[in-house]
């Protein structure tokens, strides 16, 4: 039986707020994305709903495994993150570049798991000339396996982007993390262009972009729509865009980051999900905390990838078992590769 659309004959309105179209993304800017944010909730899920319908297929959601190859001991200082050498509190010790084999194994583990991409994690400033050989092995081998792969190394030359777009990289992973006016309280040891520079090297090494932040850092709700501004704003859109809610880490700058109301974290997918209508957003850090129906109302506001498995690289993640179950109680299924 096929079910036809509701009509709704009543008082219908939707908020007014000028919805550009499609990715003309030089309108997004902060002011006109604080204004989507401002919507009533309903309001903006449904915009937000309608665009990915156009955009998206409704009921399916990527799956990624996420693995740490180099953990630890990291040089920079950003105030989230665990893996800072200027964060010993936290209590992640360094350790050394995993081998390619044993990222193959993991891998496969996560294949067997319902993954279709694997992102492989590294806590560096950038990687050395001479971790290279390593690293595009391990591309080529998890290439081989079937699996789309992705890499979070830090900043990049433009040879070394190349290098690993040769080895069957499908996408690299470099956050922007928060608004421009917000991201020195987080980070002193690299710039915001810094960022952007590896992006377009990335970008130009003809990569799949996966670009994103992270909310609940304390930053205000026009440094969120700042951070989604200038993702928005990026030529071209990135093709992957992750949402972290923050993991508050003992031991880091932001383990007493104020809470972040569960709503405002929806509404930042929604806003994501509007203003980068080609993207997919990952619902990426921070879903171990989350109730069963924050995580259905993310994916109703356009959320379509997460990662699957217990860990995510220092932080535990949902447990497999449960996130298939919840992805059964919803009526979603895995997407299908996506490079
Ligand atoms: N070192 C590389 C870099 O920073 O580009 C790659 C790994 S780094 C851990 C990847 C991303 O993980 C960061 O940009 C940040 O957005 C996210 N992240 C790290 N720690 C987090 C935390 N405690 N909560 C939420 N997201 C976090
Ligand atoms: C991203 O944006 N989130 C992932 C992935 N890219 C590499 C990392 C989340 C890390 C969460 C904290 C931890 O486990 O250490
Ligand atoms: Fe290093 Fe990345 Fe952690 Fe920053 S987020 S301290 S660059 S591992």
């Amino acid at each position: 039986m096929s079910l036809s659309p509701i009509a709704f004959h009543g008082r219908a309105a939707v908020s007014p707020v000028s919805t550009p179209s499609a990715d003309d993304a030089s309108v997004w800017n902060t002011a006109a994305v604080e204004a989507l944010y401002g919507l009533p909730f309903l309001d903006l899920l449904y915009r937000a709903q309608t665009v990915h319908r156009q955009r998206h297929a409704p009921n399916e959601v990527q799956l990624s495994s996420l693995l740490s190859i180099k953990t630890g001991g990291c040089p920079e200082d950003c105030g989230y993150c665990s893996q800072s050498s200027s964060h010993k509190e936290a209590g992640v010790p360094a350790g050394k570049l995993m081998s390619s084999a044993a990222v193959l194994e993991a891998a496969r583990a996560a294949k067997a798991q319902g993954a279709t991409r694997f992102c492989m994690g590294a806590a560096w400033r950038n990687p050395k000339e001479r971790n290279m050989d390593e690293l595009t092995t391990m591309v080529r081998d998890v290439r081989a396996l079937g699996l789309e792969t992705c890499m979070t190394l830090g900043m990049l030359e433009a040879a070394q982007a190349r290098s690993l777009k040769e080895a069957g990289l499908d996408f690299y992973n470099h956050n922007l993390d928060t608004a421009p006016d917000f991201y020195g309280q987080v980070i002193s040891t690299r710039t915001y262009q810094d960022r952007l520079d590896t992006l377009r090297k990335v970008q130009e090494a003809g990569l799949n972009v996966c670009c994103g932040g992270i909310i609940g850092m304390g930053e205000t709700r026009r440094q969120r729509a700042g951070l989604i501004a200038q993702l928005a704003s990026l030529s071209p859109q990135p093709e992957s865009v992750p949402i972290n809610h923050l993991v508050p880490i003992k031991g880091t700058p932001l383990e007493g980051a104020p809470p972040l109301d569960e709503f405002e974290f929806v509404r930042t997918v929604a806003v994501a999900r509007i203003t980068l209508p080609g993207a997919v957003i990952r619902l990426s850090a921070g879903r171990e905390s989350m109730s069963d129906a924050t995580q259905a109302l993310c994916f109703a506001a356009g959320a379509n990838s997460i990662f699957l498995g217990s860990k995510l690289l220092t932080t535990p993640n949902a447990p497999v078992s449960a996130d298939l179950d919840l992805l059964t109680r919803l009526g979603l299924q895995p997407a299908p590769a996506q490079a």
